[in-house]
């Protein structure tokens, strides 16, 4: 004959163990964009075809099968699942890099920690991702965006208040300004005339 504590205990074990089953059921890591559009598909980011997921708050949270990723997405559950928050961690160091914000119209703002100290190095924000939509770059975080990238024209950088498209000459950039090409170098991450 068992005891009330030998019952407890039993009761207390089987109860983990169908807990465990259940929470392993769940949130095994799997593929979660399977049920997603096609160009979704394409944009996710390859860890999330093997990824743990669970709900956090209101949110759908998934994170990378390999825990020392501090990669993540949260998004709204459907039928509106945006915004969507995008963490990567690009070296798998478990140091985010940058914080991704979309909305249904592939508008994004993010901001970048390249060096991983915990202080944003450089933010961007984008019109979408259709071949006309722009991207405006602050390179050095003073407020002020200082290159642009869009798909049909590549890069761009501002002089002044004026936006000058990139071309190249034996791979090396340079903007035509008044007529006059201007070679173009990439100093301290910002994007600045030769000389200025
Ligand atoms: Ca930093
Ligand atoms: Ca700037």
């Amino acid at each position: 004959m068992k005891t009330k504590i030998e019952w407890f205990v039993i009761g207390f074990a089987a109860s983990w163990m169908v807990w465990s089953v259940v929470a392993y059921v769940r949130f095994r890591p799997r593929n979660h964009t399977q049920t997603w559009s096609k160009l979704d598909q394409e944009l996710a980011p390859e860890w999330l075809k093997q990824a743990q997921g669970r709900r956090f708050g209101a949110f759908e949270m998934y994170t990378p099968a390999n825990s020392s990723d501090a990669a993540a997405m949260l998004l709204p559950p459907k039928p509106n699942p945006y915004p969507q928050i995008m963490i990567t961690d690009e070296n798998q160091d478990g140091q985010a890099d940058s914080v991704l914000v979309c909305d249904s119209q592939l508008h994004h703002i993010s901001v970048q920690d390249k060096d991983g100290d915990g202080i944003f190095d450089s933010h961007s924000y984008s019109t979408g991702l259709s071949g006309d939509s722009l991207t405006y770059i602050d390179n050095d975080m003073d407020g002020v965006a200082d290159s642009r990238m869009s798909l049909s024209n590549g890069v761009a950088v501002r002089v002044g208040s004026v936006w000058y498209d990139f071309e190249h000459e034996e791979g090396k950039p340079y903007v035509v300004i008044d007529g006059d090409p201007k070679p173009v170098e990439k100093i301290d991450g910002v994007f600045r005339l030769v000389g200025e």
